[in-house]
């Protein structure tokens, strides 16, 4: 069955049937970041069936999942090797497996360093800028500590937001000319501002990526599936 391991298989409900042809199976949630490989995953083609987790009720966490990925979050995106996790990996990962979707620069290797730089910054520093606001636990166990986490990030999403607009976004895509998975991975986390608090007049470049990423039809699609 694609080299899926038994475990992996055992995680999928007893209504869920693995259809032959599929090539990934991918694991995500309503909203959150695993927007960005989903889209991708559209974006490039790839036959892939989707399993919804539940994070009202914890599904991250059950163990049946965390089989598939120990640390209990999503995106997570079984294949014929085995499971990748991590946005940033997914995206490159299909835009190498799928080079006729043109997801990348990979035959330009600055080039393709500027897309990794770009997606490790909404990895490393935006994402979790963006968690201080809704899952401050993760940091502090003190209630003030929290609050205060919470209170700070606005201001820490809009220096972030800040910096991609005015030093970090080329023009008319994040990249330049071209359409990368730098644009599916912006979009995602920018659909997070206005909960945030952050007051988007202050980044209009990032808000016409915006407006254009969601009249593609694909986007279109992943967004009405969530
Ligand atoms: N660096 C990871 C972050 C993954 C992550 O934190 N995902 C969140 C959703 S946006 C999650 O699964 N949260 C569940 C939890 O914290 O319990 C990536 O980009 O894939």
């Amino acid at each position: 069955m694609f080299g899926m391991t038994e475990k992996t298989v055992l995680f999928l409900d007893e209504n869920t049937q693995i259809t032959e042809g599929i090539m990934y199976q991918f694991y995500y949630a309503p909203g959150s970041c695993s927007i960005a490989a989903q889209i991708a995953l559209e974006m490039s083609g790839a036959p892939y069936q989707s399993v919804k987790l539940d994070f009202r009720s914890n599904a991250q966490r059950e163990s049946g999942y965390l089989t598939i990925n120990p640390k209990g979050r999503v995106p997570a995106l079984v294949c014929e090797q085995g499971v990748v996790t991590e946005n940033p990996a997914i995206l490159l990962f299909l835009a190498q497996q799928f080079p006729d979707a043109g997801l990348a620069p990979l035959k330009d290797p600055f080039k393709l360093a500027q897309v990794n730089a770009f997606n490790a910054y909404l990895s490393s520093t935006v994402h979790p800028a963006h968690a201080h606001g809704v899952r401050g636990y993760r940091w502090a166990d003190d209630e003030a500590a929290i609050a205060e986490m919470k209170r700070k990030m606005p201001e820490v999403m809009t220096e972030c937001f800040g910096m991609i607009e005015s030093e970090m976004f080329k023009g008319p895509w994040v990249m330049g000319e071209d359409f990368s998975i730098s644009d599916i991975y912006l979009f995602t986390i920018a659909q997070w501002l206005e909960a945030d608090g952050v007051d988007i007049t202050q980044f209009p470049k990032v808000m016409s990526h915006r407006s254009r990423m969601r009249d593609l039809e694909v986007v279109k699609k992943v967004l009405a599936e969530q």
